[in-house]
């Protein structure tokens, strides 16, 4: 991790691939990219054997896009859908048990505290509904009370997707699915207020609806965690199957989830919100 070793030895340029050559010099390793010039730069994930169209991947690549300092960040992800993308990404990913990314994401978090002390080393976990909410609940939920400091994005699909369609907590009420014909018996869980009362001192909603709020979001995430506590990032993300939304209308629907269960919402202690005033006067140190 670090630049000096994404970074090739002189004279070595031409025995590498060029897609690492082109990803090291059109790419952004030491750079912040603007998530409008998707398309325009060597980006940190560029294939993944996710279904054609699903919103998930989308978000997944905005996420990269996004990273304030990739050289220095490692994703810890678990069975479902997003880590199909996250192991193909060119950022080191640890995939755990089902359930256990927070208490991976712990250790690492710690051990590279202990390991690097002058340097920055983000964690971040995506994984989905099912995994953090339902079966990783307690691991979730116990890296939130010991105030570990990373990030938490939960990808949500109101499903368990890769495993073709059983109800999760955050399935919404009432919801037939193809594992669940009776329909979902009870509430959609509300995943943001428990991670405020669990101490999260950075909590977000959104709809992938805007990609610039949804970097920004990320990036806000990935930077209180460093400095103040655990952050936690609920992103709706639809899946095109198990809730036959045909591609053209991914965004449509999102949309409409936005409306009814996923308005932007942010939230964040007064500490986080003071170093990001300050922040927003030296934007320069976004990279520190
Ligand atoms: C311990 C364990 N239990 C169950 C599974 C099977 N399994 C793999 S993915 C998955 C569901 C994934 O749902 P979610 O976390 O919501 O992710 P999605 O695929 O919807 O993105 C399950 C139950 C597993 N791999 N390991
Ligand atoms: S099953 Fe759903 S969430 Fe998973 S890759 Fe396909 S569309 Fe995306
Ligand atoms: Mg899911």
């Amino acid at each position: 991790m670090g630049l000096e070793y994404v970074r090739i030895s002189p004279g070595f340029e031409r025995y590498m691939p060029k897609d690492y050559v082109d990803l090291v010099k059109y790419g952004q390793f030491g750079r912040q990219m603007d998530v409008q010039q998707l398309g325009q730069f060597k980006e940190l994930v560029e294939e993944h054997p996710m279904c054609a169209g699903c919103f998930m991947a989308y978000f997944i690549r905005v996420f990269y896009a996004a990273l304030p300092n990739p050289e220095d960040t490692i994703v810890i992800g678990t069975a479902g859908c997003a880590r199909l993308a996250l192991s193909q990404a060119a950022v080191p990913f640890i995939y755990g048990n089902y359930g256990d990314t927070n208490a991976v994401a712990s250790g690492l978090k710690r051990a590279l505290t202990i390991r690097f002390p002058d340097k920055v080393k983000d964690v971040v976990v995506m994984a989905g509904d099912g995994g953090l909410i339902d079966i990783g609940f307690g691991m979730t939920m116990h890296s939130w009370f010991r105030r570990e400091k990373f990030t938490t994005i939960m990808v949500d699909n109101e499903v368990y997707g890769n495993t073709g369609g059983q109800e999760s907590g955050m399935s919404p009420k009432g919801v037939q699915l193809k594992m669940a014909p009776k329909g979902k018996q009870f509430d959609k869980i509300n995943a943001v207020e428990l991670a405020k009362v669990a101490g999260c001192v950075y909590v977000a909603k959104l709809a992938p609806t805007n990609p610039k709020r949804i970097a920004k979001t990320i990036r806000r995430a990935v930077l209180a965690a460093r400095h103040f506590g655990p952050t936690f990032i609920h992103a709706y993300t639809s899946c095109n199957i198990e809730y036959s939304i045909p591609t053209e209308k991914v965004l449509e629907d999102a949309r409409k989830r936005e409306k009814q269960d996923f308005g932007f919402y942010e939230w964040m202690t007064d500490e986080v919100k003071e170093y990001f005033e300050e922040l927003e006067r030296k934007p320069e140190e976004v990279r520190t």
